[in-house]
């Protein structure tokens, strides 16, 4: 992709940026129009919440590297944000992870699925899946429920990063352990979440590999005391009130 002629000194430098990613990505057809209006969303709590990591925030994606490097088939779902903003950046998770790459849309349209896919190879992916589409998500509408048999729908550890809260409260009712990445700690996915990682996707998932690479040693005994502890309503409050009550920031 192209660089935007944005001076890395600029205040808003991060936000400039995943903007133009964005928009690219959707010239490119790999980000669906939705998209845009997806990205102002997260773009205004991102705001709120002072666009940094949250140390509770931080401790989730630790908590999800683990989750990760323990699963018996781990699976990073790609939805067309996802792909515009961190292609590369997931590569390196499921390299550190022994993760999967799956695409799966919202908005599933063949073409997209095939773009997000090349886009995906292009940045060193080796093998993506959800093309197969031979899985179904119980409980929702016949396109929004299409996985890979041996992805999605095999995996006991999913990574959801935007993902719309249907799908992620149908992917929970799996019983799988649900990963989600989202800027809003009230939204359904954040709330149905086995981890909910309320912060940027740009800056989560980079920390996620920085964390798995850390953990990579560890054994199940250490990597199982690590996701025990961690508790999804104190890290859904702990983002809520960085928001509501800036001041007192996030101490946790
Ligand atoms: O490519 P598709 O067809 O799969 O569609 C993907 C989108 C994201 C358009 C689709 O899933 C959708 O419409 O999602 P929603 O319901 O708008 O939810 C997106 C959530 O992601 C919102 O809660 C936003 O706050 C959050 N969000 C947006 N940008 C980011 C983000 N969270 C983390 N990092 C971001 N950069």
């Amino acid at each position: 992709m192209t660089g935007p002629d944005i001076p890395e000194s600029h205040p808003r430098y991060e936000s400039l940026l995943t903007r133009h990613r964005i928009e690219e990505g959707v010239d490119l057809g790999i980000t669906s129009r939705q998209g845009l209006i997806a990205q102002g969303r997260g773009e205004a709590f991102d705001y709120l919440l002072g666009e940094e990591t949250l140390p509770s925030a931080d401790e989730a994606e630790r908590v999800a590297a683990a989750s990760l490097l323990r699963a018996d088939h781990a699976v990073l779902s790609v939805n067309g944000n996802v792909a515009a903003l961190a292609p590369g950046e997931l590569v390196e998770l499921a390299e550190a992870t022994g993760a999967d790459l799956e695409v799966n849309l919202f908005n599933r349209t063949e073409a997209r699925m095939e773009r997000i896919a090349d886009h995906l190879r292009e940045h060193g992916a080796e093998a993506v899946k959800g093309l197969d589409a031979d899985g179904r998500i119980p409980g929702l509408d016949h396109e929004r429920a299409k996985v890979d048999a041996d992805g999605i729908g095999d995996a006991d550890v999913v990574l959801v990063p935007l993902e719309d809260g249907d799908r992620a409260e149908a992917l929970a009712e799996m019983g799988k352990t649900e990963l989600v990445v989202d800027l809003n700690p009230l939204s359904r996915s954040a709330q149905s979440a086995t981890v909910p990682i309320i912060d940027n996707l740009i800056r989560a998932v980079p920390n996620m590999t920085a964390h798995a690479r850390e953990l990579a040693d560890a054994d199940d005994e250490e990597l199982d005391a690590i996701i025990e502890r961690f508790d999804a309503e104190t890290a859904l409050a702990a983002a809520e009130r960085a928001i509501r009550e800036p001041d007192d920031a996030d101490d946790s």
